[in-house]
Formats: C-alpha cells, sequence, structure tokens
C-alpha cells in the first residue's frame, strides 16, 4: 500500500472508459500507470476502428462534468434536437427529443478519445504507456505483466487494477480464471458497415441537428453529423444480407429498394467503393458478474458489459460507470475492499438492465419497426408524456437525460406497458362493441325505416386507434 490515501492505479485500457478514469483517479490525487496496447492515437494519420462518432447524453456528459471537460467536448459536439425519419419514399419527418434542454450531442470518438488522453496527462501525477499490451496479472500482490511492442515485457505492482480494455477484455479473462464468475456473450446476427455522407456545396447535405434514421424492419441506417459538415451513416443488416449483395448493381438495387433517397446523399460511386472496400463488423453483448476481485482488481466500460448499440449508451454507461466509482471512493473514504464490491453490487444490475434494454430494443426495431410505426410509437410517448409530464416519462428520456438508474427505468417502463396493453384491451373492446354497433345500426337501416336508428347515437372508431395500441 503506498503511503496514505495516495493509492497507486493501473488503468488498463486508453479508450474513451480508461482515459476518463485516469482523469477520475488523478484529480483524488492517486498514482495512475495509464496502459494502451495501440500507439498513442494523437500521434497517427488514420485511426482504424469502430465508429467515428457516438451520441453523448446526460449520463457521459455528468462523468465528464466532474472532471472539469463537459465544456470542451461540448464545444467540439453537434447537438441533436430530434430524431428525423427518413420514409421510403423520401420525405421526412422530425420527432423532438423533448424540450429544448432535451438533446443529444454527436461527438467524435477520435477528438474525444485525444482530449481525454491530453487532460489525463496534464495531470503530474499519470503517467500514459502507450504500446503496453495486458498479458497477465497476480490478484494476491496487485501485479500486472505488459508485453510492449518491441517485444520486452514489463512489470508493475499496484494496489488497484482497473480493467478498462473493452469488450475482449484481458483484465476480466484474467479474473475469470481466478473467481467465482458468470459470463455470457451473445453475438446479433446483424452487422454493420460506415458510410459517409460528404458536405454538398460546402454545407451539411441533410438537416444539421438531427440523428437521422432509415427504420426498415431488419435493415436499418442512422446517420450523426460530423464538425466538417459531413455525416457518418451507419447501415445495419443481416450479415446473411451482406453476404448476398455482391455486386455493385446489387448493391444499388438493394439501395434503391430499401434506402431510396441515400444513393444520392451517399454519392453512386462513392457508396459502391465504400461498400465492396470494406467488412460489415459484428455486434456482440456481454454480460457477467462480479465486477471485482476482493479489493486488488474491478473492470469498468464494455470490459464489464459490453452492449449493442441500439440505445446509443455504451459509452454513457461506461463514463456513468466511473462517476458511480468515484462517488463510492467518496463515500467510503477510498476503502478498496468496501468499494469494491458496493460498486460490483450496485452496477451489476444496472449494466445488465441496460444490455437488455439495448437488445430490446434491436429485437423491436428488427422485427416491427417501419417508419410510420416508429413515428406512431415515438409520438404516443411523447403525447402522453405531455398530457401526464411527472407521472409519464418516456424510457428513452429516463435512459439518454436523467441518472435514473437503469434497472428503475425498466421497472417503471413495465408500469407503463401494463397501462398501454390496458389500453390495447380497452381499444378492442370499443372495436368490438362499435363494430356491433355499427353492424346493427347498418341493418336497421336497411331493413328498418330511418327513424329508429336515431335513439342510438353514431358510434365511430377510427380505423387509426386499433392498429396505434395494438403493437404495445
Ligand atoms: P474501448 O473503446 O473498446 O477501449 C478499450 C481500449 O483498451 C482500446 O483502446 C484498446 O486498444 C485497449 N486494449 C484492449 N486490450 C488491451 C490490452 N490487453 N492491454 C492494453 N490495452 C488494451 N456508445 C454511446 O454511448 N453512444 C453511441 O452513439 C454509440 N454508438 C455506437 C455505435 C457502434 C456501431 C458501436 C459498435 C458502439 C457504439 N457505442 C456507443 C458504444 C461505445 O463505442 C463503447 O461502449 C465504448 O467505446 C466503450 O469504451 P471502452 O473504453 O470501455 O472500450
Ligand atoms: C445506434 C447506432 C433511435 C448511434 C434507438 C432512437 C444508435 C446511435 C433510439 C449508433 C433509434 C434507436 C436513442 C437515443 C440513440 C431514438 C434512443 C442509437 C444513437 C430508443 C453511431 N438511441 N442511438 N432510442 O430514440 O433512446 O432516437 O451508431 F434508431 S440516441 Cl435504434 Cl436518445
Amino acid at each position: 500500500m503506498s503511503v496514505g490515501d495516495r493509492l497507486h492505479v493501473a488503468v488498463v485500457g486508453g479508450g474513451l472508459v480508461g482515459a476518463l478514469n485516469a482523469c477520475f483517479f488523478a484529480k483524488r490525487g492517486f498514482k495512475v500507470d495509464l496502459y494502451e496496447s495501440r500507439p498513442d492515437i494523437r500521434l497517427q494519420e488514420v485511426v482504424q476502428g469502430r465508429s467515428i462518432n457516438l451520441a453523448l447524453s446526460f449520463r457521459g456528459r455528468e462523468a465528464l462534468k466532474a472532471v472539469g471537460l463537459e465544456e470542451k467536448i461540448v464545444q467540439n459536439g453537434i447537438a441533436m434536437y430530434a430524431r428525423m425519419i427518413h420514409d421510403k419514399d423520401g420525405s421526412r419527418k422530425p420527432i423532438p427529443y423533448g424540450r429544448k434542454h432535451q438533446y443529444i450531442m454527436s461527438v467524435s470518438r477520435r477528438l474525444l478519445n485525444e482530449h481525454l488522453l491530453t487532460a489525463a496527462e496534464k495531470y503530474p501525477n499519470v503517467t500514459i504507456h502507450f504500446e503496453h499490451k495486458l498479458f497477465g496479472c497476480d490478484f494476491n500482490v496487485g501485479q500486472v505483466m505488459f508485453q510492449k511492442s518491441d517485444g520486452d515485457t514489463v512489470t508493475n505492482t499496484v494496489d488497484l487494477i482497473v480493467g478498462n480494455d473493452g469488450a475482449f477484455s484481458a483484465v476480466r479473462r484474467q479474473i475469470m480464471k481466478t473467481v467465482r464468475f458468470d459470463f455470457q456473450q451473445t453475438y446479433i446476427p446483424h452487422g454493420y458497415m460506415e458510410l459517409c455522407i460528404p458536405p454538398s456545396h460546402d454545407q451539411f447535405a441533410m438537416e444539421k441537428n438531427y440523428l437521422h434514421i432509415w427504420p426498415r424492419n431488419e435493415f436499418m441506417m442512422i446517420a450523426l453529423p460530423n464538425l466538417d459538415k459531413s455525416f457518418t451513416t451507419t447501415l445495419f443488416m443481416p450479415f446473411e444480407i451482406f453476404e448476398s449483395i455482391q455486386t455493385e448493381n446489387e448493391l444499388l438495387q438493394f439501395f434503391q429498394e430499401k434506402f431510396p433517397d441515400s444513393i444520392e446523399l451517399l454519392g453512386e460511386e462513392a457508396l459502391k467503393k465504400t461498400y465492396i472496400n470494406s467488412k460489415p463488423l459484428p455486434m456482440i453483448s456481454i454480460k457477467c458478474s462480479p465486477y471485482h476481485v476482493g479489493d486488488k482488481a474491478v473492470i469498468m466500460g464494455d470490459a464489464g458489459h459490453a452492449m449493442v448499440p441500439f440505445y446509443g449508451q455504451g459509452m454513457n454507461a461506461g463514463f456513468e460507470d466511473c462517476l458511480l466509482f468515484d462517488e463510492l471512493l467518496d463515500k467510503y473514504h477510498n476503502d478498496l475492499s468496501k468499494v469494491l464490491a458496493e460498486y460490483t453490487r450496485i452496477r451489476s444490475v444496472d449494466a445488465k438492465a441496460i444490455c437488455d434494454l439495448a437488445m430490446y430494443n434491436y429485437v423491436e426495431m428488427r422485427e416491427s419497426v417501419n417508419s410510420k410505426l416508429f413515428l406512431l410509437r415515438k409520438k404516443l410517448d411523447n403525447l402522453l408524456h405531455w398530457l401526464f409530464p411527472n407521472y409519464w416519462i418516456p424510457l428513452y428520456t429516463m435512459v439518454s437525460f436523467t441518472r435514473t438508474r437503469y434497472h428503475e427505468a425498466i421497472e417503471k417502463r413495465k408500469w407503463q406497458d401494463k397501462i398501454l396493453s390496458a389500453c390495447t384491451r380497452v381499444s378492442v373492446l370499443m372495436t368490438i362493441v362499435g363494430g356491433a354497433f355499427l353492424i346493427r345500426h347498418l341493418l336497421r337501416n336497411s331493413t328498418f325505416s330511418n327513424s329508429v336508428s336515431t335513439a342510438f347515437p353514431k358510434l365511430q372508431i377510427p380505423p387509426a386507434i386499433s392498429t396505434f395500441f395494438n403493437h404495445e
């Protein structure tokens, strides 16, 4: 143990969560060694990797705020106040996220990571080691072992090992061998591919401050704006379909059928070129428990809870992990044996909840959401919120604009689902009763004189109502 409260931490992984965590630990005066297997991204021309931009929402911002970085990051982001739903016929309809202050931000992964690394490095008590790949841990003594890119190995002994090394975490693999550990991973049948909508006449080619969505049941496209006035567009579809689309003609035919309005935006030639030259990437969902080993090690971010991206929460949840851990260090005065156990107890419930929510949303989008239904559902949610602002809070609002614990958000949604399905039953009943009245009315009108029917006022059921509710 280091002197007094000045604990020594090894943060493994210098991605989004690791770099943020280094700031949190440095701010409290811990001695921090940050290890990243790849070279310093700030020195690279192009960085290969996943998703070029991400949706940053409340949880992530709260964590950035706690280390004084919110302003800097938000300055380099683009506000998205609403989704813009693209219909097959090319029409677009916006659905706001909420009031004016309720917006999410599109941020560049690379810029965010660079800012976080630079902020971490500014602390005199932080040392960053690039091209250090963790290959072993000894949790009895707090030893970490790394292989450098030149082949040499180095070791370090610390008070706390923090695994922020992503979905395929090496720290997690080490923990697995050590304690009784539950682990579950699932690949979904969909892959994703990133395309680009370049600026047109030096301007954004579509409305700037929106998250653009093309919902098409088992296919979906999403586009987020970039600072350079382009949009990064992500195409989600089953690997099987990716594999079945081989030629440029098949590709164009597919886009003409499913996303006709996007062809001009993406540019026919660029679309062909990108598609032919890239591979669809897989998406994995991982749940595990516990997150810690004694008072020596803990995993956070994707290392503890990789999720499918259909709630835009992976990074936000990972950032909230860091914030929660920081709050617990305060609460238990840096007593690691208490903090780590409490972290697992609290966080595993909520991480499981958001993994489930993201997966549930994936299934829902795939099975039954075309653009009309998507619009309808969001409108209904917003309408009920407008009618009962304190009682009806849409699930996405709780997830993206509050720090309501994820598992509580699910609990509240269950209650709302009950109401919605009650509405369904009422609407079915109304349809039947109404139908009966209508038939009776028609029969009377045709067989008897008109005078009798006036005793029964006309009951009209708009056909929209039944379809409106049936999907909940
Ligand atoms: P990573 O970003 O994976 O970083 C892990 C780091 O550890 C890497 O730098 C890696 O090089 C390093 N590392 C790995 N192994 C070792 C080792 N053995 N030794 C040392 N270092 C190691 N989230 C959102 O909040 N909003 C979104 O809009 C969003 N969109 C997404 C879209 C897509 C298509 C995908 C795939 C994900 C999206 N996410 C989004 C999720 C988000 O990308 C992740 O949750 C986030 O990157 C997790 O950060 P991390 O630091 O835990 O892991
Ligand atoms: C997927 C990929 C719209 C970035 C879920 C909404 C996403 C993002 C939604 C990606 C959708 C889906 C929500 C936000 C966000 C919506 C949300 C999904 C950002 C329920 C870069 N999702 N995403 N829900 O409500 O709460 O707008 O790759 F299409 S942000 Cl799938 Cl809020």
